[in-house]
């Protein structure tokens, strides 16, 4: 049986696009509100390698989607580099980061990650066996840059302006820790293929908070040394990034051949991001909003990328992950949008 997301993937074209949902397993589900209540936190969730592979299993049984996403998060690696991790309740992660003292000499070495992220390998192996024939398994890891602002910070920021003044002030640690992160990545991407992922893609969703040449330093260079490392190691494993919020910077992306696809967030008009198709696969990247106000905007704009889109090789996303206000009615609509 062949994986429609992994023939397109390969460069070829099916008769519809393969499709599948950034954070398709979450809050809007409740068979996961369930679970992660069941596990007793979110983290204790992520650890469970029978709950993780649980709740990422409910998507596919909901809405047969053409590609599982691991259940982790990209957090999971400053946690296995040594630092303090905890979930605020109604708020989000927390670390306790370098502005608050944590020092970046007292971080694990990078290939002692893996006592702690055991669990998430063998979430990896028991989905490899769980899941359909036809549905392709994705491993993830978050991008150098965007794990290194929750390690400075400690917890998600609108613009980054205390991650980018430490940066412009203390650019050699910074680029230590960029340097650990992302050789932390490649091993933790390399031990999920070796379990069983069959994909696996680079969240640099922070990136559109960069700006210049830093853009280059900490986005493009760190995934695209992770991009090439990976293909070394695992050639016929695809690599998807997302570098979240890089408007004309994408273009440079596109031409990364170390990289099959190149997921887009909803800011790039589908017409544009034509050009791209001439040198990479696109992913996305429907606005994440319409699955929550649906109506005949949701069929337009659907209508509208896949006219634009879906005549080359393309796997149908949102350009961010779906909200926890999301209707399960519009996820159902969509699919069939889609499928028909
Ligand atoms: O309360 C809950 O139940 C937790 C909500 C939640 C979920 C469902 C978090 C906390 N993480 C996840 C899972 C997750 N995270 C997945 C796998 C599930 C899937 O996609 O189906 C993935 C791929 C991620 C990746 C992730 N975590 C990113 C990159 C993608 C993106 O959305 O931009 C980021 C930035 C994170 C950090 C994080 N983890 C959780 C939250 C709420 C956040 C954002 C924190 C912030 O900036 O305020």
């Amino acid at each position: 049986m062949t994986k429609k997301f992994l023939s397109v993937l390969n460069g070829n074209v099916e008769k519809t696009p393969p499709i599948w949902l950034m954070r398709q397993a979450g809050r809007y589900l409740p068979e996961y509100r369930e679970t992660r209540k069941r596990a007793g936190g979110f983290l204790e969730l992520c650890y469970n390698s029978d709950l993780s592979t649980e709740v990422t299993l409910q998507p596919i049984r909901r809405f047969n989607f053409d590609a599982a996403i691991l259940f982790a998060d990209i957090l999971l690696i400053p946690h296995a580099l040594g630092m303090n991790l905890w979930f605020e309740t109604g708020e989000g992660p927390r670390l306790h980061g370098i502005l608050d003292g944590f020092k970046i000499k007292d971080l694990k070495p990078p290939d002692e990650i893996h006592d702690t992220l055991d669990p998430i390998y063998q979430t990896v192996r028991n989905l490899s066996i769980d899941l359909p024939e036809t549905t392709a398994l994705i491993g993830f890891a978050g991008a150098p840059w965007t794990v290194a602002t929750y390690m400075v910070f400690g917890k998600g920021s609108k613009d980054h302006k205390e991650v980018k003044k430490y940066l412009n002030e203390n650019t050699e640690k910074f680029d230590q820790l960029i340097d650990i992160i992302k050789i932390a990545t490649i091993e933790y991407l390399s031990s999920q293929i070796v379990a069983g992922a069959e994909v696996v893609k680079i969240f640099d969703s922070w990136a559109g908070s960069l700006s210049g040449t830093d853009i280059l330093k900490y986005s493009y260079e760190p995934i695209y040394q992770i991009s090439c490392e990976l293909k070394k190691r695992h050639p016929s494993v695809p690599v998807i990034a997302f570098p979240r919020g890089v408007g004309g910077g994408y273009e440079m992306f596109s031409k990364i051949e170390t990289i099959s696809c190149l997921a887009l967030d909803q800011s790039v008009p589908s017409t544009w991001a034509q050009k791209l198709q001439e040198n990479v696969v696109i992913q996305g990247n429907m606005d994440p909003l319409l699955l929550v106000t649906g109506g005949e905007k949701l069929e337009t704009e659907v209508i509208d990328i896949l006219g634009n889109l879906a005549s080359k090789p393309f796997v149908f996303n949102l350009g961010h992950g779906i909200t926890p206000d999301a209707d399960v009615n519009n996820v159902d609509k969509l699919i069939e949008l889609i499928r028909k």
